[in-house]
């Protein structure tokens, strides 16, 4: 006797439901209002102290496909640290759900076994990225917003581009106003679409979002850059996001409104960094469609992975 169809869907739905709900529960922290809460990251040492910026003493653990690691490949690349500052890429493991070492380091071979080794007890994320002291077998830091600052300034004894100031102070205070407002509602507001655990918070996230974009749209009619005519490091951690929207964003995270290649300002500007001597080295469309699709398995349980959409605009240069 054939089941009927109602059936199978009502239970199935239900069935979904309450699975995706404690997946989700688990994955991505939320509020009481169903609203994705990003966990602060842990370890915040600066270069001082202990750690003094010597050359090929700090290695950054980063994977292709992750926009926060994305960022500090971008500043060693326009700073020109690869000499200095080593770095391993690691693997999405889809199964596990972590990363996984190209091969074992320390007898580790997974990222959350190094942070272990270095801090045993540790119970929070083992995130990308991390700066790691190969003197002291210790974590310097691994907030992004920080790697990245510490890339800017403090190894410019051993960089092929010291001159290059990423966070210079005259413009300090609109970079701060701008990294506040992008870091809530675009690097962390496309999460907030993603991982919303309810109808409302996915609003209030998508409308935020796309107010943002509009805003950086119309102010980037009348400058080249965030902060004026300068690249800065709000551009770069703002770049991170926005290269990775119109390939898993747009569709897997629901941010759909618009695409990059629908505002023509942000699309050139997001053009013009990626074409920055070493920059377009650091973008691999193909793992980062392959790790969120692969990776966030409650988004996409199927597993199925998209083609790559069409990215042309990011070569046919207009300039
Ligand atoms: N606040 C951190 C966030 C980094 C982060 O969330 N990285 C993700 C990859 S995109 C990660 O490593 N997640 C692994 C996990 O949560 O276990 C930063 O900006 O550095």
């Amino acid at each position: 006797m054939a089941i009927p169809p109602s059936w199978i869907i009502q239970t199935g739905r239900s069935i979904w439901t309450q699975i995706w709900q404690v997946m989700m529960s688990q994955l991505a922290p939320r509020n009481g209002r169903g609203e994705y809460q990003r966990p602060q990251s842990e370890f915040r040492h600066r270069i001082d102290g202990i750690y003094s910026p010597q050359p090929n003493r700090y290695r950054l653990y980063v994977g292709w496909s992750c926009p926060w690691a994305h960022r500090t490949l971008v500043v060693r690349a326009l700073k020109g640290l690869e000499n200095s500052i080593d770095i391993t890429i690691l693997r999405g493991d889809a199964n596990a759900g972590g990363w996984a070492l190209p091969e074992p380091e320390h007898g580790c071979k997974t990222l959350a076994q190094l942070y272990r080794l270095a801090n045993p007890g540790y119970t929070g994320r083992s995130t990308v990225p991390m700066l790691w002291d190969t003197q002291t077998n210790s974590i310097v830091n691994n907030e992004s917003a920080e790697i990245v600052e510490i890339l800017n300034s403090e190894f410019n004894d051993h960089a092929t581009h010291p001159e290059l100031d990423l966070s210079p102070v005259a413009l300090q205070d609109s970079l701060d106003r701008w990294n506040e407002v992008i870091y809530q509602t675009v690097n962390n507001g496309v999460y907030r679409c993603g991982f919303a655990q309810t109808q409302t918070a996915y609003d209030k996230a998508h409308t935020e979002l796309f107010a943002t974009l509009d805003r950086i749209e119309d102010s980037l009619a009348t400058q080249n850059y965030l902060c004026g005519d300068l690249l800065t490091l709000a551009d770069v951690r703002l770049f991170t996001t926005l290269i990775r929207f119109d390939l898993v964003y747009h569709t897997l995270f629901k941010c759909n409104r618009r695409r990059i290649q629908d505002y023509p300002q942000i699309q050139a500007y997001v053009q013009k960094i990626y074409h920055l001597p070493g920059v377009t080295q650091t973008c691999d469309f193909a793992t980062i469609l392959q790790d969120y699709y692969g990776n966030l398995f409650p988004l996409n349980p199927g597993g199925i992975v998209p083609k790559l959409p069409d990215m042309s605009y990011l070569v046919a240069r207009g300039d």
